[in-house]
């Protein structure tokens, strides 16, 4: 049981600061909580979302990304359209001004992984490379937080993805 407690003790010492709160920093940019969904087997697209703080004194784009696991990764906007939900790639990409936050949320801005080599598991972290103009490349890890109250908004989003194919 001591041993036991001593481990935990010596974990919690190893583990780094960000991976407690779930944030990465630069000297320009405060990423917080990225996080994804799961996807069922053969599903060829998943979601990012996460909190983008531009902390410095200019303005930043986020242009694009990079993972392992999706073949590709661009950056949409869901919007209603007619009473329905649609995708719009952000073609001139994400723009933080200086000091300012933005959200990618469900509903909202998003990172769409494309072509998945394989699903989204629950517990997952997916490496992901943000691509900005104004700052450095910044490595984050997207994790996959299981399917809760929101999933059936969930659905309704795929549904605005489907119908873009
Ligand atoms: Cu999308």
């Amino acid at each position: 049981m001591k041993v036991k407690a001593l481990l935990a003790a010596a974990l919690i010492a190893l583990t780094p600061a960000w991976a407690a709160a779930h944030e990465f920093v630069s000297e320009a940019v405060h990423i917080d909580h990225p996080w994804s969904r799961p996807t069922p087997p053969g599903t060829p697209m998943g979601v990012g979302y996460l909190v983008i703080k531009n902390i410095s004194d200019a303005d930043i784009t986020l242009v694009g990304a990079q993972t392992p696991r999706a073949a590709s990764v661009s950056i949409h906007e869901s919007m209603m359209n007619d009473g329905m939900m649609s995708m719009q790639p952000l073609k001139n990409g994400l723009t933080i001004p200086s000091g300012e936050t933005v959200e990618l949320k469900p509903h909202g801005y998003h990172l769409m992984l494309e072509k998945l080599n394989g699903s989204l598991q629950e517990g997952e972290s997916i490496p992901l490379t943000l691509k900005f103009i104004g700052t450095g490349s910044m490595d984050v890890e997207l994790k996959v937080m299981s399917l809760d109250g929101d999933a059936m908004k969930m659905e309704m989003d795929h549904a605005g993805h489907d119908m873009k194919q």
